[in-house]
């Protein structure tokens, strides 16, 4: 950085006559302010840490994946067709988080409240374009016993085939939504930045309508939607920046808070929605 009172020297120097001896002497001046600012920043890069290779940072992730222990039922009882668990321990979030900032660097398209990365094909087309990585692949496999059933899986394990990877800025969020009719039940993982889910009854519920169920979720927790949660219901969460914990909340115990407690979405969320798309 060169500073300001320099710039506003070589503005006065380049306001005077050409042939000015003083002018000569100040853009060598300038030269060497260059140079010595070229040199800092070389300085500041060298001692940067090399950032790791993708490869690299997939394995760590992968291999935390891999040691995972299965995934429980986890059902919510107030709301049919709705699990909660936490699948990932703060490590695990921590590798999982940064191999897939990585691996949808070059994939990211803005969206009104989050950026999205689409890996599988595109939500809205019924057909699965690409095989998933495999850290998203090990990780639907985790959560295969989530869509017994689902897609004609003849009430096996099956598990999802296209990976929606969400980012929201602090205060970003989705209005009440379903996932939509190409499936029957969908898995979020949250990688970084807690939540509270609103969920209001009816597929086509809207915002004034008031939410039946509130469903906190923090880095490492999946949500699961099949049944009524997936179809009977519209899940939305409010564009804010913390959440206050209402006495409709749902999984309270598990996710560690009380009625009237706030939760802070912190500067950044990251989540990984699963889908089982049917072939067409
Ligand atoms: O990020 C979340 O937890 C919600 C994502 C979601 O509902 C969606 O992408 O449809």
């Amino acid at each position: 950085m060169v500073p300001c009172c320099v710039w506003r020297w070589r503005l006065q120097c380049m306001e005077r006559p050409f042939f000015d001896r003083e002018r000569g002497a100040a853009l060598c001046a300038m030269a060497v302010v260059d140079l010595f600012a070229a040199a800092r920043a070389r300085a500041r890069a060298d001692r940067a840490p090399p950032r790791p290779s993708l490869e690299s940072v997939l394995a760590a992730a992968e291999a935390e994946v891999e040691a995972m222990p299965p995934i429980p039922d986890a059902p919510i009882a107030a709301l049919p067709g709705l699990r909660h668990a936490r699948i990932l321990q703060p490590s695990a979030c921590a590798r999982v988080s940064e191999a897939i900032e990585r691996l949808a660097e070059n994939r990211w398209v803005k969206g009104r409240g989050r950026d999205c990365a689409n890996f599988g094909g595109r939500p809205g087309d019924a057909a699965v374009a690409e095989p998933l990585p495999r850290l998203l692949a090990l990780l639907a496999d985790r959560l295969a016993p989530w869509f017994k059933g689902e897609g004609g899986g003849g009430g096996v394990p099956t598990p999802p085939n296209h990976c929606l990877v969400n980012a929201y800025a602090r205060g970003g969020g989705l209005p009440p939504h379903t996932d939509g009719p190409l499936y029957a039940a969908s898995a979020t993982v949250t990688l970084a930045g807690a939540a509270a889910l609103d969920f209001r009854r009816g597929a086509a519920s809207a915002e004034g309508e008031a939410p039946v169920a509130q469903l906190v979720c923090a880095p490492g927790d999946a949500v699961g939607l099949a049944g009524a949660a997936y179809a009977g219901h519209t899940h939305a969460l409010p564009a804010r920046s913390a959440d206050v914990v209402r006495a409709d909340c749902v999984n309270l115990e598990a996710a560690g808070v009380a009625v009237g407690d706030v939760v802070e979405r912190g500067g950044r969320r990251l989540s990984l929605v699963f889908v089982l798309k049917v072939a067409p």
